[in-house]
């Protein structure tokens, strides 16, 4: 089993838990090949531009065909261009680290994988790394032992800029997460969600309890809540990163990051559509003391039904200075991230979601059962590529770290 992964740089399963954390293998930028490894023939390397409307096309008909699905096949993501762009353009992005595989002939991309850089702090420790996503091959090319060529060339293309760690989620078992986390889904449109077969109607109920146990007011209630603007950056980094102390393992992101990450821009072109909602609660001294932010992620419809997509709010960076300081009130802070999230549900059906998406890390054990999330069947486990770290805490019922 693991016939890649166990020659990887990565723990293997239940390995001592009491190590110092720390890379797996030392290597210096003279061991890495100049060039890439050969594909079988009748493919060949090549770097896409997702910033060029066409190229970012092909990568987006690639994963709208053959990207992640559901156990049940009942739904694939479907990236837009201008969330392709967001997730893979950050400060500091590099173009060879987006890497697809054409056939020689018709040219047709049939293969992709992507890094983009970043730092991660893993308990006290600054990792210079990459995070590693969009892997994704072809159905017909499937079983082929690609997926192997695929990362040994990311990582190669990663080592050429001296990065030798890398972080990545995925929802299989490999050797061996550092952590695991359950979806959680919270239906705004219920009906909607029934009708794609996405939420089911539980035992003894009726579609209108349904509804009606999942409406959603118009309005919010957070005095001084409002879109956070240029002008909040500075404010929001240091919020941010105050807050990020909590967790063991977060990014470590300066000003440029939370701008290109949390910031909505005015559209740069037509092809253009938002993809990242922050809201920014600014008190009477004009100081912000909460924010929260969620992006728009659409899964396709792959049953035959009236409806083509869901659009989902996944909840992203959030934090309030009642979880700050060392004598945090636990009720106090209960009770604003319950308001901030009551209101970010209202603000995901104001912008037209139909389900808002969250996961059982950071803080999220305190409101996600008060606001009405399911468990999801989805799993995500969360992997270090040569870093050894001690496990770290999930689920919703423990302190959670993440
Ligand atoms: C996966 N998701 O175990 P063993 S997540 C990592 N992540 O190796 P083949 C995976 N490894 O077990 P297929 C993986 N899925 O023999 C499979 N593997 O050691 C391993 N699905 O290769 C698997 N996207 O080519 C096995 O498999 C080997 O044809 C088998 O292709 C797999 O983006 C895949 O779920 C996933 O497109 C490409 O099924 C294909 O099945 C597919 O025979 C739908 O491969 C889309 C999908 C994955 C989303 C993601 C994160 C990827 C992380 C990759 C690891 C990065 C490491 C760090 C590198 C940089 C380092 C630096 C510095
Ligand atoms: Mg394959």
């Amino acid at each position: 089993a693991y016939k890649f992964w166990s020659t990887q740089p990565v723990p293997n399963f239940g390995e001592e838990s009491k190590f110092e954390d720390g890379p797996i293998k030392v290597q210096t930028l003279e061991s890495v090949p100049k060039e890439p490894a050969p594909l079988i023939s009748g493919f060949e390397w090549c770097d896409m531009d997702i910033s060029n409307p066409q190229e970012n096309e092909e990568v987006r008909e690639l994963l709208q065909g053959h990207y992640v699905e559901d156990d049940e096949a009942l739904f694939r993501f479907n990236y837009s261009y201008s969330i392709l762009k967001w997730a893979m353009m950050p400060p500091n992005w590099k173009k060879q680290w987006h890497v697809g595989v054409r056939a020689s002939a018709s040219k047709k991309l049939v293969a992709f994988i992507s890094a983009v850089p970043l730092e991660i702090r893993v308990r006290k420790n600054i990792v210079h790394a990459s995070e590693v996503n969009f892997l994704c091959i072809h159905k017909k090319l499937r079983s082929k032992r690609l997926a192997p060529v695929l990362i040994k060339e990311v990582t190669r293309r990663c080592n050429l800029e001296e990065v030798w760690q890398a972080i990545y989620t995925g929802g299989i078992v490999l050797p061996t997460p550092v952590s695991t986390c359950r979806y959680y889904h919270r239906a705004i449109d219920w009906q909607k969600l029934y009708e794609t077969g996405f939420s089911p109607l539980p035992a003894g109920s009726k579609p209108q309890y349904q509804v009606r146990k999942y409406h959603v007011p118009e309005n919010t209630k957070l005095k001084g809540l409002r879109e956070m603007q240029e002008k909040d950056v500075d404010a929001v980094h240091d919020l941010l990163i105050r807050y990020l102390q909590r967790y063991d393992l977060a990014p470590d992101w300066n000003k440029e990051d939370v701008r290109h990450w949390l910031l909505h821009k005015k559209a740069k072109d037509q092809l253009e559509e938002q993809v990242i909602w922050t809201y920014v609660v600014e008190d009477e001294n004009k100081k912000i003391t909460d924010f929260f932010s969620f992006y728009c992620l659409e899964s396709s419809v792959l049953r035959e039904s009236k409806h083509k997509v869901v659009r989902a709010a996944y909840l992203f960076y959030y934090a309030t200075e009642t979880g700050l300081g060392d004598n945090v009130d636990r009720e106090a802070f209960k009770t604003r991230l319950n308001a901030l999230m009551s209101d970010a549900l209202v603000l995901c059906k104001r912008n037209k979601f139909d389900v808002f998406n969250a996961l059982s890390l950071m803080d999220n054990g305190l409101f996600l059962e008060e606001q009405k999330f399911g468990a999801g069947d989805g799993q995500l486990h969360y992997y270090l590529f040569n870093y050894r770290a001690n496990a770290i805490a999930g689920g919703v019922d423990k302190r959670n770290r993440l």
